[in-house]
This record gives C-alpha cells, structure tokens and sequence, in this order.
C-alpha cells in the first residue's frame, strides 16, 4: 500500500472552520499536542471572498492548513438548499486551496465526505471507488462541490507539486454538533427528539425513512485524531477513508438512543422520507496502516455527546 511519509510541519496551522464540529476537535486535538493554532472567525474572514482570503494567507503565512470549513448539513438540509451547498463549499475550498498555494503553505489537508461515492459502490468502500457511478440524489451537489476539491487538491499537486492532502470521513458527531430540528445529521437530529419526548412524556417518536439504511459513525475526536495522523504521516494524492469500520441500521440507532436518553415508547418510522444511500461503509485499512484506530465505541460516543448536549443545552445550536 502506497503510504509516503510525509515531511514534519514546522510553524502555525491554520484551522479553517474552526467553530464547526470537525474543526473545534482538530483545534482541541492541535492544542493538546501543544502546537501553534491560527484561526479566523467568519466576522475576521469570509472564505468565499477571493480578495480576503488572499490577503489573509500573505499576511499571515501559516505552515499548513486544515480545511474544515463548509455547509454541511442531514439529508433534508442537502435536498432543500442545494444551491448554498455547491455555491458555498466550491468557493470556500478553491478560494482557500489557490491561496494557500501561493502563499507558500507547506500541506493542506482537505476534508471531504464518504457521500462522494457512487450510491451502489462495492462495500466497504475503497478509496479507488471514487467517480465509478452515478451518485445519490438527496446529496450530489454537496458531493460534486467535495469532488471538485479532492480533483484541485490532486491537479495543483501534479501542476506545482503542492502537498495537498484530501480525506473522506464517514459521518460525524459529538460535542458541538449542529442539534436543530430540521437540518441536522440524523444522530443531533434524533438525540434532541428522544431527549424532548422524554421530556414530555411523549408516547411515540418518529424516525425518517424506512429505518434499514445503513451507516458508519465515527465520533469527532477520532475524526480530530486521524486528521492529525494524517497531517503528519500522509502525503499522496489518492483520498484516504476516515471511518470506524462498524455499520448500524437507522432502526438500531434509533433504539439506542433511547435507551441513552431514557425514552421508553414507541418508535415509529415514516418511510415518506428519503433513506439516502442504502448503505456508506467504508473501507478504512489504508488509515489503519499508519497506525491509527478509533478509541471510541458508538455507545460509549453517544453517552458522552448526550452529557455533553444535557451541559450546554442553552448554547448548544438548537
Ligand atoms: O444523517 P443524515 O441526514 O445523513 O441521515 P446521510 C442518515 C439517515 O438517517 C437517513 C435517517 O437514512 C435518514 O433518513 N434519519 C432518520 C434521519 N431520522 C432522521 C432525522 O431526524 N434526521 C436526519 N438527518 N436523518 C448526509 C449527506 O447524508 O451525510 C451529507 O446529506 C453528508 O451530504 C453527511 O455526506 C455525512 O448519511 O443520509
């Protein structure tokens, strides 16, 4: 397996989209390692401003950069806004990768997502997987905005020799995660509805879709984790998968967290609503033979970020 090792990185790392979910843990996991962080909140810097983005990476020269900055959001968020997806995330990543570039940067690490893979692609999904089938719906402008990153990452390598890096993470969550009702992933989105029927002495919770589609979670500190990895140990230009290896049904999901939040009725599922991919479980051993592993259990992940969202439920975006 083609696994370089990649030159240390000596100076400031910029963080960008470091109040999101992925980009607070990559600063925490930066910080714990006592390395020297640079952010920008998005009054400081708007990344879809060409101009300001460029002036920011001359004044300010980081070493390397983290690409975390993005619209992301759940299955209903991508279908209704498809527009502010691919609009918002191809101007930040060619804004961010073009600057970066010229201004020096040793390494970026860019941050995709498993949905850049065909609907129906073998499984687990292999990096090589990439662009071999149509994509799912509910999801291709966010994909086709991730694809277009991955593809500068990979040609301005080739072009100048710009260490770009570009990894795919399975879906995410933890502390800090987006909990509105509407347009969050599924495990915010459900967390917040069993917490508020046991709230309210509900008798019944509804789950979207059939409840026999099939994901992989991974907390975001194991995500934080393997982006350092990364950043420190990978420098090719083929995409390298972050997952945890483990799949669970919506339905099976959906159970334990009742049982984490202590609802005890009943669950009902509305298949009017899309599933999305039927199935997204990647193939994660080329991360694993630079050594790193996920350290926690789904369970164990969920309890903590459910602790975590019952401490900040004033703050937390609900
Ligand atoms: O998390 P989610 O929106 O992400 O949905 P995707 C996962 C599954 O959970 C789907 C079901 O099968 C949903 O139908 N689900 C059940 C729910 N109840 C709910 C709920 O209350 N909220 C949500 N959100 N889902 C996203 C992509 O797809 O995954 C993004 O749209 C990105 O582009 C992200 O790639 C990681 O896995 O379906």
């Amino acid at each position: 397996m083609n696994t370089p090792v990649a030159a240390a990185i000596a100076g400031p790392i910029y963080v960008a989209g470091h109040r999101g979910l992925v980009g607070a843990a990559i600063v925490a996991a930066l910080a714990s390692q006592g390395r020297d962080v640079v952010t920008r909140t998005h009054a400081q810097l708007d990344l879809t401003n060409q101009a300001a983005v460029r002036d920011f990476f001359q004044t300010t020269r980081p070493a390397a950069v983290i690409l975390a900055a993005a619209k992301v959001g759940g299955i209903h968020a991508n279908s209704t806004y498809p527009a502010d997806f691919i609009r918002d995330n191809l101007l930040i990543q060619t804004n961010v990768i073009d600057a970066a570039h010229k201004a020096g940067v040793a390494k970026l690490v860019f941050l995709g997502s498993s949905c850049i893979y065909p609907k129906f692609a073998p499984q687990p999904m292999q990096e090589k997987d990439l662009l071999t089938g149509p994509l799912e719906e509910t999801n291709q402008w966010y994909a086709i905005a991730k694809i277009a990153g991955i593809k500068m990452c990979q040609a301005y390598r080739r072009q100048y020799g710009f260490s770009a890096i570009s990894l795919m993470p399975t879906n995410l969550y933890g502390p800090g995660d987006n909990f509105t009702p509407l347009n969050s992933h599924v495990i915010p989105g459900l967390m917040r509805r069993f917490h508020e029927a046991r709230l309210n002495g509900d008798a019944a919770v509804t789950v979207w879709g059939t409840g026999q589609a099939l994901r992989e979670f991974l907390h975001v500190a194991d995500m934080a984790r393997a982006s350092l990895t990364c950043l420190d140990r990978y420098d090719d230009e083929e995409i390298i998968n972050i997952g945890s290896g483990e799949e669970i049904t919506i339905a099976d999901l959906a159970a334990l967290m009742a049982k984490i939040t202590g609802f005890t009725g009943e669950i009902i599922f509305d298949p009017t609503k899309p599933d999305g991919t039927p199935r997204k479980a990647l193939d994660v051993s080329r991360l694993k033979a630079l050594g790193w592993s996920p350290a926690f259990s789904l369970e164990d992940g969920l309890d903590q970020t459910y602790r975590w969202f019952l401490e900040h439920s004033d703050s937390a975006r609900l």
